[in-house]
């Protein structure tokens, strides 16, 4: 049949919940979902994606030449595409409805590699409703950093999720001083009615480096530019701003694609996704896990959704609501706000707004800052 993706047993919640989706104004979080679509991961563990790749994370800092470093930059952030949109699919085998982030969840992580040494990552939910999450991901030995937020505005058509990212990231190499504004793509939830959920990337993003560099990045999903899934276009401009791009790239982010020198006309492989294995974060033992970090904070409902058990799933999970709705409320008796940890709301700077526009876009007027030495010196640190 054609739902045949949604166990027998969950058929008429799956067709309850895809009702409720279509009237619910976008609202996903607040719509109760079959078991078999949930996911055991929270959203702040999302901002991983961006350093599951270390070795090119870092490989910008090496690159003396600023097209080539600019090259270096943008194959980076090709390649953690295959990651942020379609690890679940990979793991679980379609798309999930990942758990919602309360104020104040952190997760925090880092990668050891022989080469690159540390790198680390500090992600907080910095707003629950909207759901914003702040991170910051950086390596010291090679001096880069990305620090970033976001969030997502998402709408329904018919059988169609649309969601709408809000936010931005900025990449920072140190040696160079030199800054990438990174804007992120909209995308659609395709397979929702057969319930095999999966990511289909929209639109255009930008990068606009402060050498001057930038890149146009057009997505599409299977049929638009060729009969494949996941496939991109994108063209590199140079600082003389000149509407002839230096180079053209097109192909699968999440296989293999190409980039052609438009002075020189040729034609080579620029990156193949099957060749590199992502490395997976360490985290601290739970026992040595502040009560706000996810995995800590959420362990009960991962555990329940792992077995299915739904009376348990929303046993636990009403327990978090319930203590944040009466922080909430004790908060609002003294006149007070929850304090973020490591991220602070700060009126969006020159030197970015500057980046932004470069890229044709209007920075947001306030942008989460990292607050790095009260991370580095705080009880957090791992
Ligand atoms: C979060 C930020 C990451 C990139 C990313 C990847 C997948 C997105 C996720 C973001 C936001 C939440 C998301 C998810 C795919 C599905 C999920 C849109 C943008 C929604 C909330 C779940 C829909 C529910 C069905 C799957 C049932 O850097």
């Amino acid at each position: 049949g054609e739902i045949d993706k949604v166990p027998a047993s969950q058929r008429g919640p799956w067709m309850t919940f895809l009702k409720s989706l279509a009237t619910s104004k976008g609202d996903i979080a607040s719509i109760t979902a079959p078991p078999f679509i949930l996911s055991s991961t929270s959203l702040t563990e999302y901002s991983k994606f961006w350093a599951e790749l270390p070795d090119l994370f870092v490989a910008p800092s090496m690159v003396v030449d600023p097209e080539e470093r600019a090259l270096a930059v943008f194959r980076w952030f090709i390649a953690t595409l295959k990651g942020q949109y379609t690890s679940r699919n990979e793991a679980l085998g379609s798309e999930k409805k990942p758990l919602n982030p309360f104020l104040g969840e952190m997760f925090l992580g880092r990668w050891e590699t022989d080469d690159e040494g540390t790198t680390m990552l500090v992600s907080e939910q910095v707003s629950h409703h909207p759901p914003v999450t702040a991170y910051a991901t950086y390596n010291d030995v090679y001096g880069v950093e990305l620090t970033g937020y976001n969030g997502q505005k998402a709408s329904v058509s018919t059988t169609t999720l649309n969601i709408k990212q809000v936010g931005h990231a900025v990449y920072k190499i140190t040696k160079f001083d030199e800054s990438y504004y990174i804007s992120l793509p909209s995308l659609h939830i395709e397979g929702l009615f057969y319930g095999a959920p999966y990511v289909e990337l929209e639109g255009s993003t930008f990068i606009q480096s402060s050498s001057g560099y930038s890149f146009k990045i057009d997505y599409s999903g299977k049929g638009y530019f060729s009969g494949k899934k996941n496939t991109y276009k994108a063209k590199m401009f140079g600082p003389d701003s000149s509407s002839k791009p230096l180079y053209t790239f097109s192909g699968q982010w999440s296989g293999k694609s190409t980039v052609k020198d438009e002075r020189a006309k040729s034609e080579k492989l620029f990156y193949d996704a099957t060749e590199h294995t992502i490395v997976p974060l360490e985290i601290k033992p739970l026992e040595e896990q502040s009560p706000y970090e996810t995995r800590k904070a959420w362990a009960k409902v991962a555990a329940a959704v792992s077995v299915m058990d739904y009376d348990t799933i929303h046993v636990e999970k009403s327990k978090i609501e319930n203590e944040q709705r009466a922080l909430r409320k004790q908060e609002k008796e003294e006149g007070r706000e929850w304090t973020r940890r490591y991220f602070t709301l700060v009126d969006s700077d020159e030197g970015l707004k500057k980046l932004a526009s470069g890229a044709g876009i209007t920075a947001d007027e306030k942008v989460w800052r990292f607050n790095r030495d009260d991370f580095e010196s705080g009880p957090d640190k791992c």
